[in-house]
C-alpha cells in the first residue's frame, strides 16, 4: 500500500565571511603592505540518500537547517575558517520539491546521492588582494556573499509493513493511534474508519516500520459486503498482518455458570477462534496468498478482564489448542505465543508487540 509521507523544512546555507582590511606594523618596516586575509565560505546543506532511513519521521521534529558561517578574515594575511556543510540524510525514494512553486529539484532513487540544496556564500577577498602597481594601499576589503536558503516540501511515497485488519469495533484504529503519531477517527459504532490510515512506528533511531490500518471486514467481504473489500488489495502489498480479534466478544462467556469445569473458557474460544476462521476465510476467498501471510494474532480489550483474573490466559491457551488443531496452513513455527492479548486502553502488551513486529520485519 503507498501513501505520502510529507516534511516541509527550511534549509539554510551559512554566509561568507568578510574579508578584512588590515597594514602589517612592524616595528623597523615603514609602511608594511596590506595583509588583510580572505573570509571563509559558508557551509552549504546537502543531501544525502540512505537505506538506513524508511521514512521522514524524523523531519517532523527537526524542521529548520542552518548551516555554518564562514568566519572573517584577519590581519596577517590569516584567512577565516570555511563554515561546515552539513548533511541531511533522506531515505531513498524521496522527492525534493520547492515549495512556493511545487518545482521537483532532486528524486533520490539509490542509496549514496548527494545533492547540494543551497551552497554556501563565498568568503570576501581581504585587501591585500587589490593591491595594484598604482594602488599600493587599498582600504577596501569585500563583504562575505550571503548563503542561500530555500524552503522545500520532501516526499515520500511509503509502503506500508503491517497491516491492521479484523471486524468492525475490533479497535485497529485506536492501536494504530497507541503505536503511532496518527490520530485517526475512533468510535463504538461499526465501519467509522472509511478509508485506510497509515501510521509510522518508531522502535529506536534509524528503526521505523509503516502500519496501515484498514476499514473493518466482515463475512462476505471478498464479495464486496461492508467497507474492507475495496482494501483487500492493499493487504496483498504488506508484509504482516495483525488480526486483530475484539474482547468484548468473550464477555458473554465470563458469566456463564460453568456445567463442567472450565466450559465458559472453551466456549468463549471457540466462539473467537470462530470468527478468527470467518475473516480468515474472506482473505482465503479474496487471494489464497492473503491467508498465508505472516500474520500476527491478538485480541484487544484486555483491560475488560482485569475482574476475572485468569480468564483471558484460559482463553489464549484454548486458543491455542484450536489453532494447531485446525487447518496445516496456519500451523505456523510461532503460534507457541499466540495469540498475544493487549489493551488500547491501559497500553499493556502494545510495547511488546512493537517489538514482536519489527523482529519479525527484520528477520
Ligand atoms: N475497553 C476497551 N475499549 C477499546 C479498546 N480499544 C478500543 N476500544 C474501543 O472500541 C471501539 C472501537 O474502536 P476503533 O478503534 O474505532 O475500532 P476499529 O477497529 O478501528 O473500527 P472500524 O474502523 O469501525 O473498523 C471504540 O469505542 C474504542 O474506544 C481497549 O483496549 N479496551
Ligand atoms: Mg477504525
Amino acid at each position: 500500500m503507498r501513501f505520502i509521507d510529507e516534511a516541509k523544512i527550511k534549509v539554510m546555507a551559512g554566509h561568507g565571511g568578510r574579508g578584512c582590511i588590515s597594514f602589517r606594523r612592524e616595528k623597523f618596516v615603514p609602511r608594511g603592505g596590506p595583509d588583510g586575509g580572505d573570509g571563509g565560505k559558508g557551509g552549504s546543506v546537502v543531501f544525502e540518500s540512505t537505506t538506513n532511513l524508511a521514512t521522514l519521521q524524523d523531519f517532523r521534529f527537526k524542521r529548520s537547517y542552518q548551516a555554518e558561517n564562514g568566519l572573517h578574515g584577519s590581519g596577517k594575511n590569516k584567512a577565516g575558517r570555511d563554515g561546515e556543510d552539513i548533511t541531511v540524510l533522506v531515505p531513498v525514494g524521496t522527492l525534493i520539491k520547492r515549495q512556493d512553486d511545487g518545482e521537483i529539484l532532486f528524486d533520490f532513487t539509490e542509496s549514496g546521492q548527494r545533492w547540494t540544496a543551497v551552497k554556501g556564500g563565498r568568503g570576501g577577498k581581504g585587501n591585500a588582494h587589490f593591491v595594484t602597481a598604482v594602488f599600493q594601499a587599498p582600504k577596501f576589503a569585500q563583504p562575505g556573499e550571503e548563503g542561500g536558503s530555500l524552503e522545500l516540501t520532501l516526499e515520500l511515497k511509503l509502503l506500508a509493513d503491517v497491516s491492521l485488519i479484523g471486524y468492525p469495533n475490533a479497535g485497529k484504529s485506536t492501536l494504530i493511534s497507541r503505536m503511532s503519531a496518527a490520530h485517526p477517527k475512533i468510535a463504538d459504532y461499526p465501519f467509522t474508519t472509511l478509508t485506510p490510515n497509515l501510521g509510522v512506528v518508531k522502535v529506536a533511531d534509524f528503526q521505523s516500520f509503516v502500519v496501515a490500518d484498514i476499514p473493518g471486514l466482515i463475512e462476505g467481504a471478498h464479495k464486496g459486503l461492508g467497507l474492507g473489500h475495496k482494501f483487500l488489495k492493499h493487504i496483498e502489498r504488506t508484509r504482516i498482518t495483525v488480526h486483530l480479534l475484539d474482547g468484548t466478544h468473550l464477555l458473554d462467556f465470563t458469566t456463564l455458570p460453568d456445567d463442567e469445569p472450565g466450559a465458559s473458557v472453551k466456549k468463549g474460544a471457540k466462539e473467537l477462534h470462530r470468527l478468527y476462521l470467518a475473516i480468515r476465510k474472506e482473505l482465503e476467498l479474496y487471494n489464497p496468498e492473503l491467508a498465508d501471510k505472516d500474520e500476527v494474532i491478538v485480541i484487544n480489550k484486555a483491560d475488560l478482564f482485569l475482574g476475572q483474573p485468569g480468564f483471558l490466559d484460559d482463553v489464549k491457551s484454548e486458543f491455542r489448542k484450536l489453532l494447531t488443531q485446525g487447518s496445516k496452513k496456519i500451523d505456523r513455527k510461532l503460534l507457541t505465543k499466540e495469540p498475544y492479548s493487549i489493551s488500547c486502553a491501559s497500553g499493556e502488551g502494545i510495547h511488546d508487540l512493537i517489538h514482536v513486529l519489527w523482529e519479525r520485519l527484520s528477520s
